[in-house]
């Protein structure tokens, strides 16, 4: 038996709200899976890509993943896919390089990569292409098509990739590919990008998506309570293949809150009470919604009543008259189709779907990083 371990979307360096404890909690995250890789006595090590938020990670950040490496030790074969987050932007090299003497980065540069190694008398094929965009989707294809047509002649195959797949993102329609363009040769394809967990069925193997290790995005709270964050250990015998999640249990609660201004301090008490003996002080999202709101009242009356009981909170006020449902049809609403017909240029209304799936929960950070790649990219067009 072979046993890999899969994660993916660590985003080390990532400081949500530019909070310096939520830059903590991502190391922290980082910190224990390594422990639990240890305990879990692995083979092989996959990451399939944004290890690093950025490009241009910070010393810490650089620091925080040595310190990863330095536990496994040589203990494990680390391999590893670039994401859309850590590839470098345009020449230039990824951060990952720094490390290369201790993993194996796959797929660099639109071109796809394999190797086999030996493990316990097995032969493993390792293949991985790294990230690319939508705009390089051909290619994509292309490669996509070499993989699939490689005879592994017995040794069990694993492949690493960095896409969002159009089955697991019906609403948004945002994906790089469709499951029926995966290679369907291999026993596991190791996925990164979407930062829910994910598992599916592909040809005779399994698919799986093991979410960020963190919750990212407040999007991702529903999905961290369901199945919680943390990565997976994946058993490789023959055609066999058994896919287990492992939870850490450092990851910061966050919670959700809609109160109503008529009745704040009550509506505010039932939070305390839900917050109270959670094991990390949780980071909230509350939101106020009524008439005539006193913003600034609004915001002292949660600053007393949250301080000691949540790291962080995040406040939005709704104002009654600002509610307006669209009249949508069940079944009928496509995000990605109304901004397409709306924009009509493909490429614009991209720009358009990325930015909404990153304002609407105010990710302003994410929104200006993805307007400055795209400003990017006109330029260098
Ligand atoms: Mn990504």
């Amino acid at each position: 038996m072979v046993r890999i371990a899969h994660f993916a979307d660590t985003h080390v360096g990532y400081k949500q709200y530019n909070l310096d404890e939520r830059e903590k909690d991502i190391y922290d995250a980082l910190d224990e899976i390594g422990d639990k890789i240890l305990e879990e006595h692995v083979d092989i090590v996959v990451h399939c890509g944004d290890l690093f938020d950025s490009p241009r990670p910070t010393p810490q950040a650089y620091r925080a993943f040595k310190r990863f490496l330095a536990k496994l030790d040589g203990k494990a074969k680390v391999f590893a896919v670039l994401g859309d987050h850590d590839r470098p932007k345009s020449r230039g090299v990824a951060p990952h390089v720094l490390f290369e003497d201790q993993m194996q980065i796959l797929g660099v540069g639109g071109c796809a990569e394999h190797q086999q190694v030996k493990i316990g008398g097995r032969d493993v094929l390792i293949a991985g292409l790294s990230n690319l965009s939508r705009a390089y989707r051909p290619l994509l294809l292309e490669e996509l098509k070499k993989l699939a047509g490689l005879q592994l002649n017995g040794a069990l195959g694993v492949l690493l990739l960095h896409e969002g797949v159009d089955k697991f993102l019906p609403y948004e329609g945002a994906f790089e590919l469709c499951l029926d363009e995966i290679p369907r040769n291999f026993g596991y394809v190791a996925m990164g990008h979407l930062h829910q967990r994910i598992k599916a069925s592909v040809g005779e193997g399994e698919l799986a998506y093991p979410g960020s290790s963190e919750i990212i995005s407040r999007t991702e709270i529903s999905g961290w309570q369901k199945s919680g964050k943390g990565f997976y250990v994946v058993d490789l015998e023959g055609d066999d293949v058994e896919v287990r999640d492992v939870n850490l249990e450092c990851i910061r609660p966050q919670v959700e809150a809609k109160l109503t201004y008529a009745h704040l301090e009550i509506g505010l008490g039932e939070l305390v009470k839900k917050l109270d003996g959670m094991t990390k002080l949780p980071l909230v999202h509350v939101v106020v919604e009524g008439k005539g709101v006193d913003r600034q009242g609004v915001h002292k009356t949660l600053t007393r009543a949250l301080a000691g009981v949540a790291l962080s909170f995040r406040p939005e006020v709704v104002e009654e008259s600002e509610v307006r449902l669209p009249e949508l049809r069940a079944g009928s609403f496509n995000v990605g189709q109304v901004i397409q017909d709306y924009f009509k240029d493909e490429k614009v209304a991209g720009l358009a779907l990325e930015l909404w799936r990153h304002l609407r929960v105010g990710e302003s950070d994410e929104a200006e990083r993805v307007a400055d790649e795209y400003f990017e990219k006109v330029k260098a067009a």
